[in-house]
This record gives structure tokens, C-alpha cells and sequence, in this order.
């Protein structure tokens, strides 16, 4: 059986690992990417971003022919739109690289073809990609079939999870839904959830929505605890020993593209009953506000205090550093602070605004020590480097 071409526009952090996986199933992906530096390093071999096994997977894909990055689409049976869907400055999402990437594909398209967008995306944007290819090109309602297939992958475990999750797969009709399923059977081993792709749409928003309301609450308790003088990790290790009490970790913040983003998604499309949402956005958002407090009142007795920020990345163990807490505290820290700040992020070589520090020239002679990210070198720095500094951490990765 021959399988079906595949054009998928956008390979970055999902289109990437899903173009990789699918050459790796026999598929031959045309990969489009706006990015020159990113199309080069791809069809070198190597993937542009960090995660675990891709560059093996983008090698093997670019070595047998079968996964190839250009500029622009061209002719397939099925198109995945991969793009980002960030917020605007006024919390409402932007579209416009979706918008951007229908339109690229346009040109291409064939009666039966299926589009597939994999961007999170607010409720109703399926059905508008749809009203965008029937707006640029002669075909006719009905000859396309559309599709929302959510990713819901988690960075740092991509590759798998792009396989061995379930996957909700919503069409804007049940034909386009059937179509869809029929390719992601191909290569998921979760079960396919079938509904309509504005439920898909909204499903998508809501896992994430309930991930930062949950986290806010652990970030509520930490504040709580500190203005109660009780120890946060201990009291939630505690709680947590109740049967139905499943208390996430507290942070610096929230951060990443999906969980910090996608809640206003919701509030936007239905401000009237979305107050929950909105309040854990408010508490999450302000919580790097009051970590930069906490070091200011901390770093208050020394003349020209040495803090060393340990970390810089949204999450442990990665190099994504998008919307990243660590990074906005850092930021405030150097604005609000007449100190030797120095910054430590393992996972990646340098950075635009700050010189990077090894682990040990930061935390050599500091005064404060302040933890960012809970990445695996931190957990492992001995004990006595650290006697008699002053330590903050965010995100416990000194507890045992
Ligand atoms: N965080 C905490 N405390 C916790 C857990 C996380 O402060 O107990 C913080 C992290 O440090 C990070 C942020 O939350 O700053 C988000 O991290 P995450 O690991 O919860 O999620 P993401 O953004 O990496 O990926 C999420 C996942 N969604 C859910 O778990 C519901 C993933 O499955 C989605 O595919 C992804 O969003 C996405 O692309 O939407």
C-alpha cells in the first residue's frame, strides 16, 4: 500500500517530532519552515531544538530521503498545520500564523485532500481555516476535509508521547473526522476520541486550564505558607498522604507556551464565566513578582550582594525557554538590583541579555543562591559549596 504524502507546515516543537516520527513510519514529509537556519540544521541532520532521541530520528528521516525542510508547501494528500498560536499584548490569541500557514497551502490544494491543525487553538478556528481555503481557491465546500487534532505532548518526553497518547480527533464534519482517524491510526497507539472540532478545540484548552488552576493552588499555598511561617513542601508532602489530595508543586511562575497561554484562549471567548481561570492566571502570573521581592529583602544587607540564579529554562531538564518565569525574574533582578548577578542555564550555550556562569564560578563566592528550575546538575551540587549562603528556592529542589 502506498502511504500518503504528508506536508506539514511549521517544524518546530511539535511539527518537528511529528514529521520525524512519521518518516520514521514510511511517510515522506515535505516539511515547511520559515526559519532558514532551522531548514539547514534539519536537512543536515540535526534538529534545531533540544529533545531527547529526535536528532537520531531527524537523521534517520533526512538519510533515507524521507523528511526534507523547504521553504514552501507543495502538492500532498494531507497537509498538518503546526504553527504557533500565541497571545496577543491584550490576552487574546493570535491567529495570524495560522492564518498564515492555511494560506501558504492554498495553492496546493486537490479535492480530498484533509487539512489537519495540530495548533492549540480557540473554539471556531477549524471551521475558520476552512472559510480561509474556500475564500483563496476555486474548490468547492465539501471537497476538503478539515480537522482538529490537538497535540498534547509533553516537552522533554515528545517522541513517545506523540505515539502512546490518546488523541481527540474532531472534524468540522464526521467525514472529515473519519479521514483524520484514519491517518493517526497509522502511527498512534492511543486510543483516537472522536468528536466535532470545536469540542476537540476546546478539550485541548481545558486540559491546560485545569493544569494552571492546580498549579496556582500550590503557588497560593506557598505564599500563604510564608506569610504563616509554615514550611510549604513539608505541609504539601502531608496533605498529599490523604487518599484524594493530589497537590501539584509550586514555582517561580508559570511558564512554557501552552499552560501560561491557552487559559486565556477561554477567558477571551467567554469572559462572563470564566473567573476561576482568570483568578489562577492572576495568582500564577504574579508569583515571579514576589520571588523578585523575596531576594530584594534577602540581598537587602549586603552592599554589593553575588546572587546566582540557577536557571533559566521554563521547566527542568530542558532548553525551551519560552515564557519562562526564571527568565523574567533574572530580567528584574538586573533592572531592581545593584549586584553581581550571575546566571546558570546548562542547557544551552549562551543567551541574548545575560552572560552565562558555570555552576561552579556562580556559585563560588556567592551570598544568595536563588533556584530557579529544578534541573538535575542543581540537585546534585554538595552540600558544603553551599554552607553559609543565603538560599532561596523556588521549586524545591532541595528537598529530599
Ligand atoms: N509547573 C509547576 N508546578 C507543577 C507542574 C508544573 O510550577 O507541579 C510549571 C512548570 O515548571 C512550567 C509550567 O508549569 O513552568 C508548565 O509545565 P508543564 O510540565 O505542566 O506543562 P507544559 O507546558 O510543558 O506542557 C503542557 C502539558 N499539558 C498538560 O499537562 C495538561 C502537555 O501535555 C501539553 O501537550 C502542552 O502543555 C501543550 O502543548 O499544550
Amino acid at each position: 500500500m502506498t502511504l500518503p504524502n504528508v506536508c506539514i507546515v511549521g517544524l518546530g516543537y511539535i511539527g518537528l517530532p511529528t514529521a520525524a516520527v512519521l518518516s520514521s513510519r514510511g511517510y515522506t514529509i515535505h516539511g515547511v519552515e520559515v526559519n532558514p537556519a532551522a531548514i539547514q540544521s534539519i536537512n543536515s541532520g540535526k534538529a534545531h531544538i533540544v529533545e531527547p532521541d529526535l536528532d537520531m530520528l531527524v537523521q534517520a528521516g533526512v538519510q533515507t530521503g524521507r523528511l526534507k525542510a523547504h521553504p514552501k508547501p507543495t502538492e500532498a494528500d494531507i497537509f498538518m498545520v503546526c504553527v504557533p498560536t500565541p497571545i496577543t499584548d491584550d490576552l487574546k490569541p493570535e491567529l495570524k500564523y495560522v492564518k498564515a500557514g492555511t494560506e501558504s497551502i492554498c495553492p496546493y490544494l486537490k479535492p480530498g485532500n484533509l487539512v489537519i491543525l495540530e495548533s492549540t487553538s480557540p473554539p471556531g478556528t477549524t471551521e475558520m481555516i476552512a472559510d480561509i481555503v474556500y475564500k483563496n481557491t476555486k474548490l468547492k465546500p465539501g471537497e476538503i476535509f478539515f480537522a482538529h487534532a490537538p497535540e498534547r505532548v509533553l516537552p522533554g518526553k515528545i517522541l513517545r508521547e506523540v505515539i502512546e497518547n490518546d488523541r481527540i480527533i474532531g472534524g468540522i464534519d464526521d467525514a472529515s473526522t473519519q479521514r483524520c482517524a484514519e491517518f493517526y491510526k497509522t502511527f498512534v497507539t492511543g486510543e483516537l476520541l472522536l468528536t466535532s472540532a470545536r469540542t476537540a478545540e476546546t478539550a485541548k484548552l481545558t486540559e491546560n486550564a485545569f493544569r494552571d488552576v492546580n498549579i496556582a493552588f500550590a503557588n497560593e499555598l506557598s505564599l500563604m505558607c510564608e506569610e504563616l511561617g509554615i514550611d510549604v513542601w513539608e505541609l504539601i508532602r502531608l496533605a498529599n498522604r490523604h487518599p484524594r489530595v493530589n497537590i501539584l508543586s509550586p514555582g517561580p511562575g508559570v511558564g512554557g507556551h501552552c499552560i501560561a497561554v491557552d487559559p486565556y484562549f477561554l477567558v477571551a471567548c467567554a469572559p462572563k464565566s470564566t473567573h476561576l481561570m482568570k483568578t489562577a492566571r492572576e495568582v500564577n502570573r504574579h508569583k515571579p513578582h514576589w520571588v523578585v521581592e523575596r531576594v530584594k529583602m534577602r540581598a537587602e544587607r549586603f552592599k554589593n550582594p553575588r546572587i546566582a540564579c540557577l536557571g533559566l529554562a521554563y521547566k527542568p531538564d530542558i532548553d525551551d525557554l519560552r515564557e519562562s518565569p526564571a527568565v523574567e525574574i533574572v530580567e528584574e533582578l538586573h533592572k531592581q538590583i545593584q549586584g553581581d548577578i550571575r546566571v546558570v542555564e546548562p542547557y544551552i550555550h549562551s543567551h541574548p541579555k545575560f552572560k552565562l556562569a558555570t555552576l561552579e564560578q556562580a556559585i563560588a563566592d556567592a551570598d544568595i543562591i536563588l533556584i530557579l528550575v529544578a534541573h538535575r546538575p542543581f540537585k546534585k551540587i554538595p552540600q558544603h559549596l553551599l554552607a553559609e549562603k543565603i538560599i532561596i528556592d523556588t521549586c524545591g529542589v532541595m528537598q529530599k
